[in-house]
């Protein structure tokens, strides 16, 4: 028997985590959290371990499907590729680019092929109809981000293993592992802030594990954040408490920002947010006290009314409060394979400009060369030229993730082509017509181009893949240059290898071009001709955009320049050190300044005031979501080791509202909204804000033609029957999906109403 070691990130959420695989007989056996990785230094969560049951998942498909006689069944890659080129080639030829469209899933920013790739087929779709999981999750922040810093990316990481005051918002990194902030060990590094002599402030309807943790909980009311925030800034004002320090000098629109704000005192916005006055006056003077201190929101502060403005306002306190760019502040990463913010001329760029051009029916602007997903069921559903006729999704379930799911299925039974690139037959791919499946993630190779952007501490690590790929098995970036090859007219069996030496060679102009690249000015055909491996022989795909990336990155070139074999020869990782101050050279405006005061921002207020005029409704009820330690947004919900223990798609609700509606710990509870209705098991807590009930996302497992075993036997609900695409955050287009007004009921009293 043979025993082996090998080591790799894990690719399964934002922490990036180092694992230890023994490998006996090519079968992992054992999996570790890696202690002596620079970054996660041996931890590991339940999802990491089912890394090996996710490889050796019976369900997991290994062939390509191919829908003939309306059944999906097994076909050749060949084949496969065929019907994809049958189906959508007339489609393009006949009705137009905007008649194809394409939604990339979250687990692509997780890998590489969904990186560098996925967004190469999208382009080459040639469509104006490109969504994706960030209208779904963080695109305020970009959207914010960019007026203020300059590109989509800057988005600055809360230093978390140096502040001593950290004020976090809408996010709760013990089950999550943490988001836009990627922190291995995301607890033992907020139990430090508080060992160390510092507070931690947690704002959450819900008085969630990380809120436990926490010196204090501050229970806001669902979508309360962008008032509260504000209040928070007239406070700052309105007591002297203004002091960004050095920033100033870079900073432009402080003024407008005290304007702005004077109408949002803490008297008049308390009842609206659901914090008392003397509260939020308290919050923002212990901020501006703090020796250091992080303003920081995540899911509950994006998928929101206000989400763009809640995310301006996290940096404009970070910004005010001369926090920003500071150790123990909020500051942007050096990431080894470069960011926007690291790319282009230092200091001055383009910005970002959102709304270049406009959804269909309902005319929502464009961000980031996106349209929202929240519009792309009626885009599929109205009639008329640019129509959606063919779908294309990567790593995606946006019948268990977008809002209104019921009415996106029943639309998807209307697509001539629906071709997704999926591991598993589950609730969107049983509707496919074909399904294309990449090798797992232990058969892949892996270097997080996109967490390195967002990480707490600038690291790099690359992982090669642990496993072989599967006898005449593609490897994903090879499926997603196939497709590349139909949708660009080239057939169905494309020259990979040519596109993707094309691929190759465009980018190293590019860096040839970038004045802040280490490889400008170079010739590319000579910078192409050094990547290669160890036995000398050229790198393809993935593994050479990454060793070109590092070679241009901050820290590449030169004698001791990072480069892929540099990584491939530290196994845990290189330690690149703690974040930096990097302004004003990080800010890519087209004034060089930070814009605190962006008109789009300032636009939106008029409306946010206007909700003041609301009546506050002590007994109505909304919906926000959760997520579990165990579970993966809608999927590695068919692993048995995540599965066992005790059901986690409930609904929580506070005992008073409990007691109110009649419904007892244990029953099944009827939730209504405007989109639609679901049953779901109760579970009585006061660890919920009255007034809000909590179920997750990503459930609903039951549905016919899916091939999740494990994962039906308790499927749990769907909440996304009960979100409606109608209602999103106005400037970015991002779906509402926490505080859906709802009403609950028994539902037993239905059924008896109802004889
Ligand atoms: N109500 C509500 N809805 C939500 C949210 C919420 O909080 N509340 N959260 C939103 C958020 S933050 C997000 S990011 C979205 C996620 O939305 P999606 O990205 O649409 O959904 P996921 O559940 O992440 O689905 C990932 C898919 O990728 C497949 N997959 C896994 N690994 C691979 C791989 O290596 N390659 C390929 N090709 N496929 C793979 C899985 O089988 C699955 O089908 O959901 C959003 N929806
Ligand atoms: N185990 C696990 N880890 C995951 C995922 C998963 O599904 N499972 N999903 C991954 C993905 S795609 C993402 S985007 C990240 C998300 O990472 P996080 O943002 O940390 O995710 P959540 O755990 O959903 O935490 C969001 C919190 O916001 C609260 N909330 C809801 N509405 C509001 C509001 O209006 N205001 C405030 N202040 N709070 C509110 C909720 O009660 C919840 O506790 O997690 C990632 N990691
Ligand atoms: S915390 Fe995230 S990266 Fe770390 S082991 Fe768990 S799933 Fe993997
Ligand atoms: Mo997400």
């Amino acid at each position: 028997m043979s025993t082996t070691t090998a080591y790799r990130t894990c690719p399964l959420c934002e922490a990036t985590c180092g694992l230890e695989l023994t490998v006996e007989d090519g079968r992992v056996t054992k999996v570790r959290g890696d202690k002596d990785d620079v970054f996660s230094q041996g931890f590991l969560c339940p999802k990491g371990v089912s890394i090996a049951e996710l490889h050796e998942d019976p369900d997991r498909l290994r062939t390509p499907l191919v829908r003939r006689d309306g059944e999906l069944v097994e076909a050749t890659w060949d084949e496969a590729f065929a019907e994809v080129d049958r189906l959508l080639s007339p489609i393009l030829a006949e009705h137009g680019r905007d008649a194809a469209a394409i939604y990339l899933g979250n687990p692509n920013s997780h890998s590489l092929a969904g990186t560098i790739y996925a967004p190469l087929l999208a382009k080459s779709l040639g469509t104006k109809h490109i969504f994706s999981a960030s209208t779904l999750d963080q695109m305020p922040k970009h959207v914010s981000s960019g007026q203020l810093f300059g590109t989509p990316l800057s988005i600055p990481i809360p230093d978390l293993d140096r502040t001593d005051h950290l004020l976090m918002l809408g996010a709760n990194p013990l089950a999550s592992n943490g988001s836009l902030m990627t922190a291995p060990n995301a607890r033992g590094r907020i139990r430090a802030i508080r060992a160390r002599g510092g507070k931690v402030v947690v704002v959450d309807p819900r008085r969630s594990r990380t809120a436990e943790e926490a010196d204090e909980h501050v229970a806001v009311r669902p979508g309360g954040d962008a008032l509260l925030l504000l209040a928070m800034v007239h406070v700052l004002f309105a007591e002297d408490l203004v002091a960004p320090g050095r920033l100033e000098q870079w900073t432009a629109g402080i003024d407008e920002v005290r304007r702005a704000a004077e109408p949002f005192s803490p008297e008049r916005v308390a009842a609206h947010c659901g914090v008392p006055a003397a509260d939020i006056a308290r919050l923002a003077r212990e901020l501006a006290a703090a020796p250091t201190a992080a303003v920081y929101g995540r899911i509950g502060t994006c998928t929101v009314p206000f989400g763009t403005v809640t995310s301006w306002l996290v940096d404009v306190l970070n910004v005010l409060t001369g926090n920003l760019d500071r150790p123990g502040g909020a500051l942007f990463t050096t990431p080894a394979t470069g960011a926007p913010h690291t790319r282009g001329e230092p200091g001055r760029g383009r910005g970002m400009i959102v709304g270049r051009w406009q959804s269909r029916v309902r005319g929502a602007n464009e961000a980031m060369g996106e349209l929202p997903t929240s519009v792309m069921t009626e885009e599929m559903e109205t009639p008329g030229e640019g129509q959606i006729r063919a779908l294309i999704t990567v790593a995606g379930n946006p019948a268990r993730s977008a809002p209104d799911s019921d009415r996106l299925e029943a639309a998807f039974a209307n697509l001539d082509a629906l071709i997704c690139v999926d591991i598993y037959r589950n609730e969107t791919s049983r509707h496919a017509h074909v399904v294309l499946p990449p090798p797992s993630v232990l058969q892949k190779g892996h270097y997080d181009l996109v967490f390195t952007q967002l990480a707490v501490h600038n690291v790099a690590n690359w992982s090669p893949a642990v496993l072989p790929k599967d006898e005449g098995a593609l490897d994903e970036w090879q499926i997603l240059l196939r497709l590349v090859g139909i949708v660009t007219g080239q057939g169905s069996d494309a020259d990979v290898a040519a596109i993707d030496q094309f691929v190759a060679h465009e980018a190293a102009r590019r860096e040839a071009r970038s004045p802040a690249s280490r490889l400008h000015g170079r010739d590319p055909a000579e910078v192409l001709a050094e990547l290669t491996d160890a036995d000398g022989e050229p790198r393809t795909g993935p593994a050479r955009m990454v060793d070109l990336l590092l070679r241009a990155g901050p820290y590449g070139a030169g004698e001791d320049g990072l480069t892929l074999a540099a990584l491939e020869a530290a196994p845990h990782g290189v330690d690149l050190g703690p974040l930096e101050s990097r302004l004003p050279d990080a800010l890519r405006t087209p004034s060089g300044r930070i814009e605190l005061a962006p008109e789009l921002l300032l636009a939106d207020l008029p409306r946010l005031e206007a909700t003041l005029d609301e009546p506050v409704d002590a007994e109505a009820l909304v919906l926000v979501g959760r997520r579990h330690l165990r579970s993966n947004n809608s999927w590695m919900h068919n692993l048995p080791l995540l599965a066992k223990g005790p059901a986690r798609c409930t609904l929580q609700l506070h005992p008073d509202d409990a007691q109110r509606l009649g419904i007892t710990d244990g029953a099944l509870a009827r939730v209504t909204s405007k989109a639609g209705e679901v049953e779901a098991t109760a579970e009585v807590t006061d660890t919920i804000r009255p007034g809000v009930v909590s179920l997750p996302h990503g459930w609903g497992h039951d549905a016919a033609g899916a091939q999740l075993g494990v994962a039906a036997q308790r499927p749990g609900t769907n909440s996304n029957v009960l979100t409606d695409d109608s209602q999103t955050d106005a400037i970015s287009g991002t779906a509402v999906l926490n505080g859906i007004p709802v009403t609950v009921r028994a539902a037993d009293r239905v059924a008896v109403a109802a004889d």
